[in-house]
C-alpha cells in the first residue's frame, strides 16, 4: 500500500492513503538512501510503502520510500556534516522573506535560492508584512524585486494584515505542492491561516519571543488545499548551510549567471580573477546586479571542499 507523508516527527510520520485515509507509521529498521547521510530519512512529501501494523489504532509501519522526483536540504543545524531534508517531491518553494520583525538577510534568500535551484524546485520569492515598510523598505524592496525578477524568480509582496498580494498568492498555489520556509517569525503559519482558515495554526507575535531561534511551529506539516495542491509548513530557520554544492558548480545556479558560462575563457572558470571572465565582464558592465555578485563571492568562499 501507497501513502504521502503529511507530517514528521522524526520519529512518527502521518500518512495518507490513497483514499484519503490518515495513519500514524514509524520505521522498521534503519532506511538508507541514495547514500545520504541524512538527520531525517523521511521526509514530508516523500510516497512510501507501508504495512498495516494495527488496523484498530490505525498504525503502520514503512517498508519503503519512493523514488524522489527532487527534494530541498541543508545542513542539520546540530550535525555540520549531515543533512536535513525539508521536503520532498515539491512542484515549487517560497521562501518568505521580511524587511522587518524580523529582517531576512539576501545571503539567506540567496542561500535558499541556491539549494532550489540545485534539486531543480521552481523558487518565488515572497515579502511579507508590507504593512510595516517605511521608505527605507519599501526602497529596499524595489531594490531587491528588481534584482531578483532580473535574475529570472517571480517575486510577491503581501500583508496578511492587509489582505495585500494574497490573491496572487493563492493563484500560484493551485494544483502545486508547494514549499514554504524561511526565518520564524515571517509569517508562514499566518499565511496559511488566512488561505485554510479552519486550521488555526498557531502563530507567535514577534514581540513574545523570549529569544532567538525560539519557533512556534516545530514540526513541517502538510496541508492540502481545497481546489487541489497543498502546502508545507516547516518551522523557522535561523540560518541556511548549503550541503553538496562544490565551488565549480555554484555559478550554474545562479541563473543570471549560468547564461553567461559559456563565454568566459576558462571552463573551471570561478569567476574571481581569472582572465577573460565573462561574468566579471557583465558584472564591471552593469547587466549583473552588484549584489548578487557579491552575494555569490560570499558563498563561494564559504563553501569547504570535500577532501579526497
Ligand atoms: N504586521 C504584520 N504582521 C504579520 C503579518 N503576517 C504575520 N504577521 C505576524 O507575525 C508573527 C509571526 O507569525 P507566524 O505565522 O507565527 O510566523 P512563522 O513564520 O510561522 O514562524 P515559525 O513558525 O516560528 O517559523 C505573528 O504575530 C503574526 O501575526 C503581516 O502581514 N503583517
Ligand atoms: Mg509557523
Ligand atoms: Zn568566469
Amino acid at each position: 500500500m501507497k501513502g504521502k507523508v503529511y507530517r514528521s516527527t522524526g520519529s512518527w510520520y502521518h500518512l495518507k492513503d490513497e483514499h484519503g485515509k490518515f495513519y500514524s507509521a514509524r520505521i522498521k529498521g534503519i532506511f538508507k538512501i541514495d547514500d545520504i547521510t541524512s538527520t531525517n530519512p523521511i521526509a514530508v512529501g516523500d510516497v512510501v510503502e507501508y504495512e498495516l501494523e494495527n488496523e484498530a489504532e490505525g498504525s503502520v509501519i514503512i517498508t519503503d520510500i519512493l523514488e524522489r522526483k527532487n527534494y530541498i536540504n541543508r545542513q542539520s543545524p546540530r550535525a555540520k556534516h549531515q543533512h536535513h531534508i525539508i521536503a520532498a517531491n515539491l512542484d515549487q518553494s517560497i521562501l518568505i522573506a521580511t524587511l522587518k520583525e524580523p529582517r531576512t538577510s539576501q545571503g539567506f534568500i540567496d542561500r535558499f535560492l541556491v539549494a532550489s535551484e540545485a534539486y531543480h524546485v521552481p523558487a518565488v520569492v515572497l515579502f511579507n508584512k508590507s504593512d510595516l515598510y517605511g521608505k527605507k523598505e519599501t526602497a529596499a524592496f524595489d531594490n531587491l524585486k528588481g534584482m531578483y525578477e532580473d535574475a529570472g524568480y517571480q517575486v510577491l509582496l503581501c500583508s496578511v494584515k492587509q489582505g495585500e498580494g494574497l490573491n496572487e498568492l493563492g493563484a500560484l498555489l493551485t494544483s502545486k505542492q508547494t514549499l514554504f520556509s524561511g526565518h520564524s517569525g515571517v509569517g508562514k503559519s499566518t499565511l496559511i491561516n488566512w488561505l485554510l482558515p479552519e486550521l488555526q495554526l498557531k502563530t507567535k507575535d514577534v514581540s513574545e519571543w523570549s529569544g532567538k531561534g525560539l519557533h512556534t511551529t516545530t514540526f513541517a506539516e502538510m496541508y492540502d488545499l481545497p481546489g487541489g495542491g497543498s502546502i508545507v509548513d516547516t518551522p523557522g530557520m535561523r540560518e541556511f548551510g548549503l550541503v553538496d554544492i562544490s565551488k565549480q558548480e555554484l555559478s550554474h545556479y545562479f541563473p543570471e549567471m549560468r547564461a553567461l558560462l559559456q563565454d568566459c575563457q576558462f571552463n573551471n572558470c570561478l569567476h574571481v580573477e581569472e582572465p577573460g571572465c565573462a561574468i566579471k565582464k557583465a558584472f564591471v558592465e552593469g547587466r549583473l546586479h552588484e549584489d548578487r555578485y557579491i552575494s555569490y563571492r560570499t558563498i563561494l568562499d564559504s563553501i569547504e571542499e570535500k577532501q579526497y
